[in-house]
């Protein structure tokens, strides 16, 4: 759709422009469908609160990232809010409950990057098993000529893999794996139907039994810490063995856990693309050689963003075009 189509949405019956709120630092192309076609106010909840309680009235919309927080306190501010837009699979940080109790919906982008996401998994995994970004470092700086070969790796083709959460990104993180030879196992709150992967019911459960335990479990409060020092002991096995690696969101694993267990040898290593405090990376994490890290980049291709962005802003559109949403998330449908 091109910025002058869009311009044509920001009016409806009433000829009045629709006043969204953007929530936090948006991606600049979700933020450059949005102003052409809304008066978005950027961050006014934060920056200046005045202003912000002035046009909150007003306010008809959200725009969220995955990342974004959207608490029931923010929310009772907007009491003209219809609609929560999250430019991410992943809304935990959106009061869904308190959304719908005053009547707003909240939406989401599920599906375009199911590829990108497992992708990034298999990309950790092997950089966490094949120790690659060592392996660089271990050419660059010298070391190699100096000092001679780097200690043997893990293999991962073959290996046991256990996942946390098998939605659509788990399926496509599993369809991945089995191209490895790699023997699947997952937990979730219950079996999913219509999937050939033995399920596990504990996550201790299952993390005693894989070599690389993926998390690609929705955040929030049904899986706050879930990978405790009691999963990263089952998964080291006694031996310091097992790979952790999360793609879900930070606040699936105890993180001081998760360092005491690198730390001490517990486990073998982490792949690790989200943390608690983002983008806030806890110095003694960011000291072990041990530990692959990169920053929430799960979805982050050109592409990818811009079919999450099209989405994203496709909902708004849709809303305020009074047709039926895009993807509406399954509390809402
Ligand atoms: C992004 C994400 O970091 O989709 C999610 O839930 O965490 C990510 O894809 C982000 O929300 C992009 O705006």
């Amino acid at each position: 759709m091109s910025a002058s189509d869009n311009a044509r949405v920001n009016v409806r019956d009433n000829g009045q422009p629709i006043h969204v709120l953007a929530v936090s630092k948006l991606s600049p192309l979700y933020a450059a469908q949005l102003q052409p076609a809304y008066t978005v106010h950027d961050r006014l909840h934060e920056t200046d609160p005045a202003a912000f309680a002035a046009i909150a009235p007003q306010i008809r919309a959200i725009a969220a990232s995955g990342e974004s927080k959207v608490p029931a306190a923010l929310l009772a501010q907007l009491p003209a809010l219809e609609l929560v837009s999250v430019m991410g699979v992943g809304y935990d940080g959106v009061d869904v409950a308190a959304a719908k109790a005053q009547g707003a919906v909240v939406t989401h982008t599920p599906n375009v990057l199911n590829d990108d996401v497992a992708d990034l998994a298999i990309g950790l995994m092997l950089c966490a098993a094949r120790q690659l970004p060592q392996a660089d470092r271990h050419v660059r700086d010298g070391t190699w000529a100096a000092s001679g070969p780097m200690p043997l790796a893990r293999k991962m083709s073959g290996a046991r893999l256990g996942i946390v959460g098998m939605g659509r990104i788990g399926q496509a993180i599993a369809q991945r794996a089995a191209a490895f030879g790699m023997a699947i196992a997952y937990t979730a709150r219950s079996a999913k139907a219509g999937i050939a992967h033995r399920y596990v019911p504990s996550v201790v459960a299952l993390a005693a039994e894989s070599d690389f335990l993926v998390l690609i479990t929705p955040g929030g409060a049904g899986t706050r810490k879930l990978v405790n020092a009691e999963v990263l002991a089952a998964l080291g096995k006694g031996r310091g063995e097992g790979i952790l690696v999360n793609v879900a969101r930070g606040s699936v694993v105890d993180e001081a856990a998760l360092i005491d267990a690198l730390e001490q040898g517990v486990i073998a290593g982490a792949g690790l693309d989200v943390f608690e405090n983002e983008p806030h990376v806890p110095e003694r994490l960011r000291q072990l050689s041990h530990v692959v890290l990169a920053p929430h980049i799960g979805s982050a291709t050109h592409s990818t963003r811009q079919a999450m962005a099209d989405l994203a802003f496709g909902n708004l559109r849709e809303h305020f075009a009074g047709r039926a949403l895009l993807s509406p998330v399954p509390e809402c449908q």
